[in-house]
């Protein structure tokens, strides 16, 4: 029989698929399906191409949009590009080549390397954010927003690259550097478009009750929301009309503040120093604004400097030094906080290094802790130290003691978000222009919506002007405009948008990619939308996704969707690294190619093993010679169909139960996402046909049948030729998915002991029609190891007992 040709099979069926797509609209009937959206992360169209780490995930979104395709479901399965950013910027200003031309390269040979996959893409719904078609909406959206105030300027610190000189937000800072760079970061104050996330915090957090999503994930963004309940307290200072107000999760320990601490950038913080810590108090402040926020939240030796004032705790009454120190944040809270040695770590290194007292006022168990080494942060313990308090139970305490902050007049009892609002603007070229102008009169216009797109313009230099400006500060001509109110002379806002803006609402628009009118139709978002399964790296388990939250929740609300959760379901596979766990890049010199893999193997074996080399969930180690054992088993497949498909025998019970638990095993582990063992099992239950046909002289054609349509999903083009080699009509994707029949799968077996010289020393499980070869085979096996001697006899009573005698 003829070997399997993977080349010749693969590239037959592209061309069939491609004459006849295999997803449909209309199902036989003639009626309308019902749609499954899957969604794939979009790429960066990057020069390097595809690795094998790439393809995981197409292929993981792949096999769900087949496996739904068998349900019969109507596949919504788009591909596009994230193509603004920094790498194709960075490119221009080394070789001068204009970004959108690199990466319009870069997307035909990615598209090409995509193409080998083999996946269901519908490139007729292809978007690109950066297309002017496109990016007319991601304008359109910030200027809804401006129109809501959820777009607005405001002067800020922001993190600062020295190297890319622009701006960056706080996700783009790892440990203290650059993102992109690796250069340290910096502080910068610079006038940014913010975007008002936070106006979304309470429905970001409790709509996450709403989605089929890892609770891991859930609670990454949780966290990052950070929703907490306090007080703010405020502590007038001594001999002034100022007041300090703080923020504080724990005003059960008011009685335990025995000093404050205000952020260097604190409007108070240069106001409070006595003349004799003038000098020391402005030395401190300029040192800390070189910082950048990772830093001072890492600094492990705490600083700070005294201002020579002191608050009055409105509770104690007693005197409290007033500090400054880089470990509160400006913008956090108020930026002032009470500090309470005994029970916040920070604070006790604070209190220790600079000799400021300590007071317990929650004793674990009602004893207080003598010489105190570290503090005591547990939140249960027993109050002490603090009158009225006294003897109550610290955790419920918390609350009431807001709310007595509040009646006294002290303060308020408070809910806070760690979540911060967003900083939108960047200082470089490669981005949608920010949609506004500055008029001298009207303050910041946005340019009409009718107007929009507005164009990107071609500048001479790409570098960043290090100024704080884009290079799009450059272009007199563009810059100087007309205001869209009164039209006098004004200028354009030079900020471009961040690469988050595009990838924020993309899959929106490949349902209605060409319409000119709405950024997507009321009709179409209603039918094809939300995204039924999202899937993607874990990377962007919080911000892409919380951003892609916020813009569906915002364009709920100008009713430009009908939903408010765009992911319903999510999937984050693991990352595929190189060996020992380092991440695939360029630089370290470690990247796989697929390209080579397909061709030796072809584009099943390699889809195959993708999903073989470990739980999907999970990283994985790139080894390349492990695919050669998933492409024997495909061969194995391959052979198993020559040799019985014209054989036409009759399906026995041993086949129909293989046939059975093969279904099973498929579809229970697949619908767990539990594709490695989904191949696994393939294999094995390959080995048991290839047995079965030994045994029984062949297999039926039901059985092969059903295997080539369980297989499909994962090897696509052998499991159609497969199907045709057996004798049927059509694509195997004009099949609906196998059902099993779990009575079918039930196997009559038995328990049987095994005595030795009389006594039980093993039961075991054996086919109610095993043989006596097999029992006692089994039967030996089980005592193998636990006894010594040889073996004078041997009986198999059926379904009685092994009884074995040894001397
Ligand atoms: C007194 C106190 C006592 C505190 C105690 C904690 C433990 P989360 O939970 O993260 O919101 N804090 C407030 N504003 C801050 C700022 N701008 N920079 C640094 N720290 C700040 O943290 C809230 C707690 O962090 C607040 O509660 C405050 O310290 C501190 F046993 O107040 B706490
Ligand atoms: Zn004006």
């Amino acid at each position: 029989s003829t070997p399997y040709n993977h080349k010749a099979i693969e590239q037959k069926w592209r061309k069939n698929w491609a004459a006849n797509p295999v997803n449909k609209k209309i199902d036989e009937k003639g009626n309308e399906k019902q749609k499954y959206y899957c969604l794939d992360m979009f790429p960066y169209p990057s020069a390097n191409g595809l690795h094998v780490g790439h393809w995981r995930g197409y292929v993981i979104s792949d096999v769900w949009s087949r496996y739904k395709l068998l349900n019969g479901y109507y596949i919504i399965h788009p591909m596009g590009w994230d193509a603004f950013g920094l790498p194709a910027e960075n490119y221009a200003i080394k070789i001068g080549v204009h970004p959108a031309k690199s990466t319009a390269e870069n997307i035909v040979n990615i598209k090409k390397q995509i193409d080998e996959i083999s996946a269901l893409y519908d490139w007729d719904m292809e978007v690109n954010t950066t297309d002017p078609d496109f990016y007319k909406w991601t304008q359109w959206i910030f200027v809804k927003m401006f129109k809501e105030g959820l777009a607005y300027e405001k002067e800020f610190p922001i993190n600062w690259c020295p190297s890319c000189k622009t701006g960056l937000a706080n996700e783009e800072v790892v440990n203290g550097a650059c993102e992109r760079c690796g250069t340290t970061v910096t502080k910068k104050n610079l006038r940014q478009w913010m975007l008002k996330i936070t106006q979304y915090a309470d429905r970001l957090l409790d709509d996450l009750d709403k989605l089929d999503w890892p609770e891991k994930v859930k609670k990454m963004q949780a966290d990052w929301i950070g929703k907490s309940y306090g007080a703010e307290v405020d502590f007038p200072v001594e001999g002034s009309e100022e007041s300090i107000r703080v923020y504080t999760t724990r005003p059960d320990t008011l009685y335990g503040a025995t000093f404050m601490v205000l952020a260097p950038e604190h409007e108070l913080a240069a106001k409070l120093a006595t003349p004799e810590q003038k000098e020391a108090v402005d030395k401190y402040i300029l040192e800390a604004s070189m910082k950048s926020n990772v830093d001072r939240l890492q600094d492990k030796e705490k600083t700070g400097v005294f201002t020579g004032s002191y608050a009055i705790n409105p509770l104690s009454k007693e005197k409290t030094p007033i500090w400054i120190s880089d470990y509160v944040l400006a913008d956090y809270g108020t930026g002032a906080i009470m500090c309470v040695p005994a029970h916040d770590q920070r604070d006790f290194e604070f209190a220790t290094k600079f000799g400021i007292p300590i007071v317990q006022v929650i004793a674990k168990d009602g004893v207080a802790i003598e010489n105190m080494t570290e503090a005591y942060t547990e939140a249960a313990g027993t109050m002490i130290n603090s009158e009225q308090w006294n003897g109550l139970e610290s955790s419920a305490l918390k609350v009431d003691a807001a709310k007595e902050v509040e009646e006294k007049g002290f303060g308020k009892a408070t809910v806070n978000f760690k979540l911060r609002d967003w900083v939108f603007s960047r200082q470089r070229y490669w981005g949608e222009p920010i949609p506004i102008v500055h008029c001298p009169d009207c303050g910041a216009v946005p340019v009409p919506e009718e107007e929009l797109p507005l164009l990107l313009p071609e500048v001479e230099s790409y570098e960043p002007t290090g100024t704080g400006e884009s290079p799009l500060a450059g272009i007199d001509e563009w810059v100087n405009t007309t205001c869209p109110c009164c039209g006098k002379p004004a200028k354009r806002e030079t900020n471009t948008m961040p690469q988050w803006a595009g990838s924020s609402w993309y899959f929106l628009r490949y349902i209605d990619n060409k319409n000119n009118e709405e950024l997507v139709s009321k009709e179409k978002a209603a039918k094809y939308l939300p995204v039924d399964m999202y899937i993607g790296g874990v990377e962007h388990a919080v911000l892409h996704l919380l951003y892609s939250r916020f813009y569906t929740k915002f364009l709920y609300d100008q009713g430009v969707v009908p939903f408010e959760e765009p992911f319903e379901k999510l999937f984050n596979q693991g990352m595929i690294t190189g060996k020992n766990g380092v991440k695939m890049s360029k630089s370290k010199g470690n990247v796989v190619s697929p390209d080579d893999l397909v061709n030796d193997y072809g584009c099943d074996s390699l889809r195959m093993y993708e999903l073989f080399v470990g739980p999907p969930e999970l990283d994985a180690e790139w080894d390349d010679r492990g695919i050669d054992g998933v492409n024997r088993y495909l061969k194995r497949v391959w052979n198993l169909v020559q040799e019985n498909k014209d054989k036409d025998v009759a399906a026995t019970g041993s086949m129909i139960k293989e046939r059975n638990k093969l279904i099973y095993d498929i579809t229970t582990r697949l619908d767990t996402f539990s594709l490695n063992t989904v191949i696994s099992g393939f294999m094995e239950h390959n080995n048991n046909l290839i047995e079965l046909a030994k045994k029984e002289g062949g297999i039926d054609k039901e059985t092969l049948g059903t295997m080539a349509i369980l297989l499909s999903p994962f090897a696509p083009h052998i499991a159609e030729e497969v199907w045709q080699e057996l004798g049927n009509e059509g694509s195997v994707f004009a099949n609906t998915w196998p059902k099993y029949d779990l009575e079918a799968m039930k196997d009559d077996e038995i328990e049987v002991p095994v005595q030795v010289n009389g006594k039980t020393k093993a039961v075991i499980t054996i086919a109610a029609e095993a043989t006596a070869e097999e029992a006692l085979a089994v039967a030996k096996e089980a005592i193998a190891g636990k006894l010594s001697g040889n073996i004078v006899k041997e009986i198999y009573v059926p379904k009685r007992i092994v009884n074995i005698v040894m001397k």
